[in-house]
């Protein structure tokens, strides 16, 4: 099942029906159970919702999946993430600290957004005006609650700056935190069941008409379990309304690419949907 997060509250996509749920965000996500909850309320009389208002919900009013709570992200959890942080940081000495962490024990894992920073679908993401080279970086995102349970997902769009990362190491929170570098939506997915490995991640970024980059994944290609990156991270955090965890890029445009403004980003992931960004610049640093 799906879960929109709408001008109107909680919209539920089931069986081709949709259910508006009256209760806050943050309250209802952070719920153990969340799946069985909404199954429970559909089958004990929720009254489905006009398929039209549904619509419009979720096409013109809809908000990322997110409320009070902070985006962490993990990195270098795929082969491809980790070649990529290698090749870029070539001249500042530093490629061995991806290679490292790739088979250290202890994940990298780092503060991404406040939800005041996270765009949703079909909204904007930026570049850094101070960055040369900008790729988007999709990521299946996990929502855990304030237990420790993951209860859904959804796609995450990391925007990170390589000419930054890749001229220090320390640089990483500029690369990373900026205005609106976070994309989340269009939905959280609700499933009690755990990710298959077959789930396929797609990433598609438009030029005008042109497609300038396409590729395809699928989960079974990370290293580590969602279990053990959830783990670390709440091994001395509390997260009273839950968080988000991005779970690392499983895919990188090859060195030639740089995002422009205008360019269109559209991540698709299995049981979720598309999330769409384009891509633009803080009018207030142009
Ligand atoms: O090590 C730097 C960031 C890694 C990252 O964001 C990723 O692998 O997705
Ligand atoms: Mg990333």
């Amino acid at each position: 099942m799906q879960l929109y997060h709408t001008q109107s509250g909680a919209l539920l996509a089931y069986e081709s029906k949709f259910y508006l749920i009256d209760e806050p965000w943050d309250a209802l996500i952070n719920r153990d159970g969340l799946e069985s909850y909404l199954l429970n309320k559909i089958q004990t009389g929720q009254p489905a919702a006009a398929d039209d208002q549904a619509q419009w919900l979720m096409e013109d009013a809809l908000f990322p999946p997110i409320g009070n709570q902070e985006v962490w992200a993990a990195g270098v959890t795929y082969l491809k993430s980790r070649d990529a942080r290698m090749e870029e940081s070539q001249s500042s000495g530093a490629a061995s600290l991806y290679d490292r962490v790739y088979d250290a024990e202890r994940p990298e894992l780092f503060f991404k957004a406040m939800a005041s920073r996270v765009s949703g679908h079909k909204q904007v993401v930026y570049i850094r005006k101070d960055s040369a080279w900008n790729v988007p970086e999709p990521e299946l995102t996990l929502f855990i609650n304030s237990h420790g349970n993951i209860q859904g997902y959804t796609c995450g769009n990391d925007m990170s700056s390589r000419s930054i990362e890749g001229e220090n190491a320390l640089y990483l929170p500029q690369a990373k935190i900026y205005e609106k570098s976070a994309g989340l939506g269009p939905c959280l997915y609700v499933t009690s069941k755990p990710v298959s490995g077959e789930t396929r991640i797609n990433m598609l970024i438009k030029r005008g008409n042109v497609e300038v980059y396409e590729d395809l994944t699928k989960v079974s290609q990370i290293k580590r379990s969602f279990t053990e990156l959830t783990g670390y991270l709440f091994r001395e955090m509390d997260f009273p309304n839950g968080c988000f965890l991005m779970t690392g890029t499983c895919l990188v445009p090859s060195a030639d690419f740089t995002l422009q403004e205008g360019d269109v980003v559209e991540i698709s992931i299995d049981g979720i949907g598309t999330l769409i960004n384009t891509i633009g610049i803080n009018p207030k640093h142009k």
